[in-house]
């Protein structure tokens, strides 16, 4: 019998501390590139700090936090040329933002207002909103990949998701069709070694998620997801083999879910503290700030004029979704079918009835 042997290669340039454990990719030695994605993580970080405390006041509806999560993000968005396509899933937030959605409009997604995902920056225009459903984005962004290799495009789709979702159909069938069609996507899995209350470790029975890609006939690997220099790196080659017809990849970053699952969520109910503290010494905001400490690159001053610049662009953020008026309830019903079906006809009707008669209900009094 025919037996392949598989072996998923594994990729970490820093360890906790922030040390170099070899040599790092000739990138590294330019330091503002390095502060970029430094700055990146941060500026995503508190962003994130600032949606809990809105949602735990009233302010915006749940929010799925990235918080320890932020190093893959900001790789993506770091490499993604405008003309990628980008379909993210709810702990996009790092590479959102660095895509150039804006911080308003973050606000107005988690708010529940549809202009969340109406992104205003061109270079953006294409990419698609996050998706909640686990692992649909899987398909379309093959879909999107699909238009980019017909047309002869040199463009990549990358679409993410978590280690939950890597156990969904569409996820497999992603994989399948993408190394079926040597089609031009990139496959980041965020495994943040939760989904929900289901730990990793019987979530799945193979020894790593990357392997499933070999299953579909291209290659997948693991990285360190704490160590943005790994990812970027790492990502950097997929990206050109998807860029140049060398087809498909899955990278599975490894990191921890430092954070609840969602604001509505309590996770202390399912797992240790003890888990969580020791996965606080590898967190990746830290981890690269002692790296570049140790460069002379960063210092206290900067982190604070970082920190302040960071908090008046959440505070103007802030009053653009607090001061616009709310959308028409019909605005629900907006860009749901191109062609209704009756039932939602009927539905769209009702409301605009109700409404009239509240404004009525009001006129008399
Ligand atoms: C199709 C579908 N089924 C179930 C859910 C409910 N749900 C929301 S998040 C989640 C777990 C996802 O875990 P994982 O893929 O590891 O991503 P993480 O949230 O850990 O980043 C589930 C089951 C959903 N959103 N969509
Ligand atoms: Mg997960």
């Amino acid at each position: 019998m025919p037996h392949t042997r598989i072996e998923v290669p594994y990729t970490r340039y820093l360890d906790p501390e922030g040390r170099p454990l070899g040599p790092l990719p000739d990138w590294v030695e330019d330091g503002e590139r390095v502060v970029g994605l430094y700055r990146a993580m941060l500026r995503t970080r508190l962003f994130d700090q600032k949606v809990i405390a809105l949602q735990r006041t009233g302010r915006i509806g749940t929010y799925a936090s990235s918080l320890g999560q932020e190093a893959v993000g900001t790789a993506i968005g770091s490499l993604l040329r405008a003309e990628d396509v980008l379909l993210p899933y709810y702990r996009d937030t790092a590479c959102q933002l660095l895509r150039g959605v804006s911080m308003a409009e973050m606000l107005f997604y988690w708010g529940g207002d549809e202009r969340g995902s109406q992104f205003r920056d061109p270079r953006v225009a294409e990419d698609f909103p996050l998706c909640v459903p686990i692992a649909t984005q899987a398909l379309h962004a093959c879909g999107v990949a699909s238009a980019f290799k017909i047309r002869g495009e040199h463009r990549v789709a990358l679409t993410t998701c978590g280690d939950g979702a890597t156990s969904k159909g569409d996820f497999l069938e992603a994989l399948n069709v993408a190394g079926a069609w040597q089609l031009p996507v990139v496959f980041v899995v965020n495994n943040n070694q939760w989904a929900i209350s289901v730990p990793r470790r019987i979530q799945c029975g193979a020894p790593t998620l990357a392997q499933k890609a070999f299953g579909a006939g291209f290659p997948g690997e693991q990285v360190d997801g704490n160590d943005v220099i790994a990812v970027v790196e790492r990502l950097r080659h997929a990206l050109d083999q998807a860029r140049h017809g060398k087809g498909p990849t899955l990278l599975e970053c490894i990191t921890y879910r430092l954070c609840d699952h969602t604001t509505a969520d309590d996770a202390t109910r399912y797992r240790s503290a003890e888990e969580v503290n020791q996965a606080w010494h590898e967190e990746p905001v830290k981890r690269l700030q002692s790296y570049l400490v140790g460069r002379g690159l960063w210092d206290e001053a900067r982190e604070q004029a970082l920190v302040a610049e960071s908090q008046a662009e959440l505070q103007a953020a802030i009053a653009a979704y607090e001061s616009s008026a709310p959308r028409e309830p019909a605005s629900l019903f907006e860009h749901v079918y191109a062609r209704w079906p009756q039932a939602l006809a009927e539905q769209r009707e009702q409301l605009a009835e109700r409404a009239a008669r509240r404004q009525g209900g009001k006129d008399h009094e």
